[in-house]
């Protein structure tokens, strides 16, 4: 297996690896360990069936039923659709199902259907802007937490036409939101990463609402800056791992035509 990094601080091309067989132990250490160093691995699968996709993040660990994407239907429930002609990019900067008491530990994404330009997909490493942050800054949010929840994709949807009060409702359930640490503890690396994202979080627990505000955005505008990113030009056939605990990424919606990409996420462990 070649691993050679994209990024000055995330991403990495993996080489090498068939994906036609389930990954031998060997490989999957390797893809393991590359995953904790360059937190997003680019790879080739251009024949990676829905269910060979399955086993293959199977191999990572459980595989959870996404909260609200599409899915493959019967038998591959796991297996999530992102379709922009059923208006499934995801164009705002976040880490996947931070609503969740246990969010993913990481997603496989594989392209299905790219357009001709445009579409790209950059992430950004948390850890790195984490460890960027002023002292100060580091010192005022230790011990913070934060709320998430689905109310501010709710909201959108129904403003724009594309969700019903009812689905506006259902995004409160409590089983659909949750307090994490502002700054999380990766369990494997042990390195500091922030944990909040414009599409989920939205407070600080414990403050003024113009305080929690101001100093979201600032972390959200710090996090995002190009030093701390990966983007990732599609081809189709394109298999991209990600680690959910230490990243954030966002679409560009800068494409005319079909975008489908087939994803499976892997069930991680409570931020602490
Ligand atoms: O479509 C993409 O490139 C990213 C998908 C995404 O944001 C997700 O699976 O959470």
């Amino acid at each position: 297996m070649d691993v050679t990094p994209l990024g000055s601080v995330i991403g990495a091309r993996v080489e090498g690896i068939d994906f036609d067989a389930p990954l031998d132990d060997a490989t999957l250490a390797g893809l393991s360990k590359a995953l904790l160093e360059h937190q997003v691995l680019v790879m080739r699968a251009p024949d990676l069936a829905p269910g060979q996709h399955l086993t293959i993040a199977d191999q990572f660990g459980d595989t959870e039923v996404h909260a609200f994407f599409p899915n493959l239907g019967e038998g591959f429930e796991r297996v999530s659709v992102l379709d922009s002609e059923q208006g499934n990019v995801a164009s705002m900067w976040h880490s996947d199902e931070t609503f969740l008491p246990e969010p993913p530990l990481g997603t496989l994404l594989s392209a299905r259907i790219i357009p001709a330009v445009g579409g790209d997909t950059c992430w950004a490493s948390t850890t790195a802007s984490y460890e960027a942050l002023s002292p100060n800054m580091k010192r005022y949010l230790d011990g913070a937490m934060a709320l998430h929840d689905l109310s501010r994709t709710s909201e959108l949807a129904y403003n724009t036409g594309n969700g019903t009060a009812e689905s506006y409702a259902n995004a409160l359930l409590s089983t659909r939101r949750f307090e994490h640490p502002v700054v999380r503890t990766h369990p494997e690396t042990g390195a500091k990463a922030l944990f909040v994202n414009p599409v989920y979080t939205r407070a600080l627990k414990g403050v003024a609402p113009d305080e929690s505000r101001a100093v979201l955005e600032h972390l959200y505008a710090h996090a995002t800056g190009a030093r701390f990113q990966y983007r990732h030009r599609w081809q189709v056939g394109d298999l991209v791992m990600w680690d959910n605990r230490c990243t954030m990424h966002c679409v560009m919606r800068d494409f005319v035509g079909r975008r489908v990409m087939h994803r499976v996420s892997i069930l991680g462990d409570t931020p602490r």
